[in-house]
C-alpha cells in the first residue's frame, strides 16, 4: 500500500508497515506486532513526542555509553525493522558492539537480522550463534555471545523484564528504551528512556556526538546527577496530567 505523507498518522503508519513487512519476511516475531501495539498506546499518551524527561535520560545514557569500556547494543526483531541504520550509527558513535538477542529465537531469524544490520553498515554482528548464557533467564534470551559476556554497559531497546533484571544482577549497567514507564524493564534498568525507539536511538546518537569531546569528570557528573526513579515518576505524572487535562 502506498502511504500518503499528508496522513496525520503517517509516521505511525510507516512503523506499522515496517513491522508487518518484518513479520512477512521472518524478521519480526508475530508477538512483536502485539508488543508494538502496546508501545503505540503509551506513545499516544505521551503525545508521540520526546518529552524533556526522555531528553534528560538520553543525555545520562549517552554519558554512560561514552564512559563504558565495552558497551553493547542489543537488537531484536522489532528494532531491526524500525531503526537498523540508526542502531548501527549509534554503535559507531559510542564504540559499541551490536548483538542480536531474541525472545522467539531461531537461527534463521538471527541470520536475517544480522544481514539487515550489515546492509546498514555494521561490520561485525554478534549473537547469530551464541554459545554462552546469562544466568537467571527462563527464555532463550539467556543466550549470550562474547560481546554480551564481556560488556559493562548494555543498551536494551524493547526488552523483557527477566533479562533486564538478570543483566543488572550480572553486574552490567543497563540502559532501557521503553515507552511503558511502569514495565519491569523500565523499573529495573539503571537508565530508562521512555520514548519510541525511532526517536530515542537517533536522539541518543545526537547527545553522544555532543558529549564526545567532554572530560571523564564531566560525563561522570552528568551521570551522577541523573535519578532514574525520579525521572520515571515525572514521566508517569506527565501521562496522568495529559489524561486529566
Ligand atoms: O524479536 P524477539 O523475538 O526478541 O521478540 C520481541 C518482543 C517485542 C516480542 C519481546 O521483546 C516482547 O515480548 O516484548 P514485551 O515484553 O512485550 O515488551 C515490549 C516493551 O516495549 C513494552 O513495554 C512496550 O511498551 C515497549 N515498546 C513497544 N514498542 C516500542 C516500545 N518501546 C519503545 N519503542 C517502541 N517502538
Amino acid at each position: 500500500m502506498k502511504l500518503d505523507r499528508r496522513h496525520p498518522r503517517y509516521a505511525s503508519l510507516l512503523q506499522r508497515e515496517a513491522l508487518v513487512k518484518g513479520y512477512e519476511s521472518g524478521v519480526t516475531a508475530l508477538a512483536g506486532l502485539i508488543a508494538h501495539g502496546r508501545g503505540e498506546a503509551f506513545d499516544y499518551l505521551l503525545g508521540e513526542v520526546t518529552t524533556p524527561m526522555a531528553e534528560e535520560a538520553a543525555e545520562a545514557a549517552a554519558a554512560l555509553l561514552l564512559l563504558a569500556e565495552k558497551p553493547v547494543i542489543s537488537v531484536n526483531g522489532n528494532t531491526a525493522m524500525l531503526c537498523p541504520r540508526e542502531l548501527v550509527d549509534l554503535a559507531e558513535t559510542v564504540g559499541a558492539e551490536l548483538e542480536i538477542n531474541l525472545f522467539y529465537r531461531s537461527e534463521e531469524r538471527a541470520r536475517k537480522i544480522a544481514e539487515i544490520l550489515r546492509k546498514n553498515g555494521a561490520k561485525e554482528v554478534y549473537g547469530v550463534a551464541p554459545e554462552n548464557e546469562i544466568p537467571g533467564i527462563a527464555s532463550l534470551r539467556k543466550l549470550a555471545d562474547r560481546a554480551m559476556i564481556l560488556s559493562d554497559v548494555v543498551l536494551v531497546p524493547l526488552e523483557d523484564g527477566d533479562r533486564t533484571e538478570a543483566l543488572v544482577k550480572a553486574g552490567k549497567k543497563v540502559i532501557a528504551i521503553d515507552l511503558n514507564p511502569l514495565s519491569r524493564t523500565s523499573q529495573a534498568a539503571d537508565i530508562t528512556i521512555v520514548d519510541n525507539v525511532v526517536r530515542a536511538v537517533p536522539l541518543l546518537r545526537t547527545k553522544a556526538e555532543k558529549l564526545k569531546g567532554k572530560k571523564k569528570e564531566d560525563l561522570t557528573r552528568i551521570l551522577e546527577s541523573f535519578d532514574n526513579r525520579r525521572n520515571l515518576e515525572e514521566v508517569t505524572k506527565h501521562i496522568v496530567n495529559r489524561f486529566i487535562s
